[in-house]
């Protein structure tokens, strides 16, 4: 199935034309037949030659219900352009055509009607002309009769020949269903309708709300009237929903694939059209069945930012028309260039991002992103509309690989810096790099982390053998000659103290292997721990914790945390009489 939209000036017997091609009534208001008037968007469908269907979207022509008209052609990307032969190009027409034209329809044809009643030839002319400035580019033309049926053959044929044409949509990508209809059916609940340009959707699929971001069910599906379990794109569908008020819903509203769409309500857009400097701060911006109103920021000469009155679930590239409704102007054609975009509080904020904005095209472009954002979550970059074939650093986190390369070498700074400024302590903690670098997950920090760095008790520390502070180091010497030949004796507190070794500077030894510490104030030099065991093996096993003292010709104060210590490392057990025995 695909879809068409209808377009064209009041009266031109658009909803004739596809009542006289489908046998369907489009106007389904008894107000709209009474007066003989398209009012809102009906819906009609019918099988091509082909053996194809197509479905219509048909739009009212009167300029009070352009807005009506846009909800209908805004997710549709064909358009059947609507003239009657005998008033030619009139002032909806032209509105309808640049409202095509802002939201890039690339894919139409010109009917024009009422052939029955004049020359066709004049009204073709100008239409063609007209068209073929616009996205819509050369279109094929034919003049048709909705009462007689003249021309409805040949319509038909041009019909299938502009389908062939149509992309193929993504039948695996996401689901973003614009509501163009909401009511409630007896027994089922709330219904909504809309035309699936993406994705597929089956009964029992969650979706969430894109208004409040609520998870809603499918309880039911229909497409083109016949209830059915799984609907693929493109297609018009009406989704009845489990437990949902209908309040919740309305036309501009939208289904969507769970956790798969940025919800904005700040975009910086190109305009083609009026120069940005030239738009008015208030309109209003129509973009799949919404309208929102939006403040106007110029940027660029066709760059703007725009502040939405409300959220919506929009991707970058989409399309979208900016328009005065006071007076019917379609004031420009919108392309979403940022659907996340930086704030603008610094001085000159402004301009520097209208130079960025300048080289964006709506093309979502990866390694643009990157370099931009700089570290970005795989995750948030695809509900932006933008494809991720990158590897992530950390987690889910990917990063511009140059940002990322100049970000490990100030880490390393910091790291030698701090070491530097702190030679006490272990290494700096993650958390403090983190916020050095304005990094927004530790564990960003931790993948920075290269050897010779290492990270160790959520600090980052130098590898190699810390190096000790000077001081420190000629302490230790002195230790070293004061009970070399004394090993299991420990300085006294207070010669510690005399040697300038307080409880951080110990640390510092200890971490670099200077010091082996038994108890606070009680240091050992660390390669003692072998000729502790020897000497304890050469005991009569078990063996006493005096005995213990007196073998390694030392104090209570030394050997019972060194018996601990033994205990712990295994190579001692203390049995239940507190004896002792060495261990293998
Ligand atoms: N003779 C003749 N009359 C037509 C033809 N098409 C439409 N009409 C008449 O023109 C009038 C308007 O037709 P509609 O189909 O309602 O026009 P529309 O474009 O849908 O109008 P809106 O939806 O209000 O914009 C009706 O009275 C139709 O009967 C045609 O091909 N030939
Ligand atoms: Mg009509």
């Amino acid at each position: 199935m695909w879809v068409v939209a209808t377009a064209g000036h009041v009266d031109h017997g658009k909803s004739t034309l596809v009542r006289a091609l489908t046998g369907m009534e489009p106007d389904r208001w008894a107000e709209e037949r009474r007066r003989g008037m398209t009012i809102d968007l009906g819906f009609a469908w019918t099988a091509l030659p082909s053996g194809g269907t197509v479905a219509f979207v048909d739009v009212p022509g009167h300029e009070r219900f352009v807005p009506n008209m846009l909800a209908g052609v805004g997710p549709v990307p064909a358009a059947l352009v609507v003239v009657a032969a005998d008033e030619g190009w009139m002032p909806q027409s032209a509105e309808h055509l640049a409202a095509l034209h802002a939201l890039g329809v690339a894919y139409g044809l010109l009917a024009v009607t009422r052939a029955d009643l004049a020359d066709p030839g004049p009204a073709t002319a100008r239409a063609l002309t007209e068209i073929a400035a616009t996205s819509l580019g050369a279109v094929e033309a034919v003049p048709v009769s909705g009462v007689t049926g003249a021309g409805l053959p040949e319509l038909r044929a041009a019909l299938d020949r502009l389908a062939v044409r149509l992309p193929a949509p993504d039948v695996d990508g996401p689901v973003r269903l614009w509501v163009d209809r909401s009511f409630t059916i007896r027994g089922s609940g709330t219904v909504v309708t809309g035309t699936l340009g993406g994705g597929r959707l089956r009964v029992g699929d969650e979706l969430e709300l894109a208004g409040t971001g609520e998870t809603v069910r499918v309880r039911g599906l229909q497409s083109l009237g016949v209830p059915t379990p799984e609907v693929s794109a493109v297609a018009r569908v009406a989704v009845n929903l489990r437990g949902t008020p209908r309040e919740r819903l309305a036309r501009g509203d939208a289904l969507l694939s769970p956790g798969r769409f940025h919800r904005t309500d700040l975009v910086d857009v190109r305009v083609a059209g009026d120069p940005a400097a030239d738009l008015p701060a208030a309109l209003t911006l129509h973009v799949g069945s919404a309208a929102v109103p939006v403040r106007v920021r110029p940027l660029g000469p066709d760059t703007a930012r725009l502040r939405l009155a409300r959220p919506l679930p929009l991707l970058i590239g989409d399309r979208a028309l900016l328009r005065d409704p006071g007076r019917h102007h379609v004031a420009g054609g919108v392309t979403l260039l940022d659907v996340a975009p930086p704030p603008l509080a610094r001085r000159g904020a402004a301009a520097a991002r209208a130079i960025v904005l300048a080289g964006l095209d709506g093309r979502p472009d990866l390694a643009g992103e990157l370099r931009r954002r700089r570290l970005v979550r795989a995750a948030d970059l695809t509900r932006m509309g933008v494809p991720v074939h990158a590897r992530p650093v950390a987690g889910d986190w990917l990063a511009d690989p140059g940002h990322w390369e100049r970000t490990g070498a100030r880490l390393a700074e910091e790291v030698a810096r701090h070491a530097r400024e702190h030679p006490l302590e272990p290494g700096i903690p993650v958390e403090t790099l983190r916020q050095r670098l304005a990094l927004p997950d530790r564990a960003l920090v931790e993948a920075l982390v290269r050897p010779p760095l290492r990270v160790r008790g959520g600090r980052v520390t130098a590898s190699t053998v810390d190096a000790l502070p000077e001081p420190v180091a000629r302490a230790v010497q002195r230790i070293r000659a004061e009970f070399g030949d004394r090993p299991f004796r420990a300085p006294e507190a207070n010669r510690l103290a005399d040697l300038g070794l307080g409880p951080r500077e110990i640390g510092a030894a200890v971490r670099a292997g200077a010091l082996l510490r038994l108890a606070d104030n009680v240091v050992l030099l660390p390669d003692v721990l072998d000729e502790a065991v020897r000497v304890l093996a050469g005991l009569p096993q078990p063996f006493t914790l005096s005995a213990a003292r007196q073998a390694l010709d030392t104090t209570r104060r030394v050997a019972v945390p060194l018996l601990e210590l033994l205990d712990r490392r295994g190579a001692t057990r203390r049995l239940p009489d507190d004896a002792r025995i060495v261990v293998g």
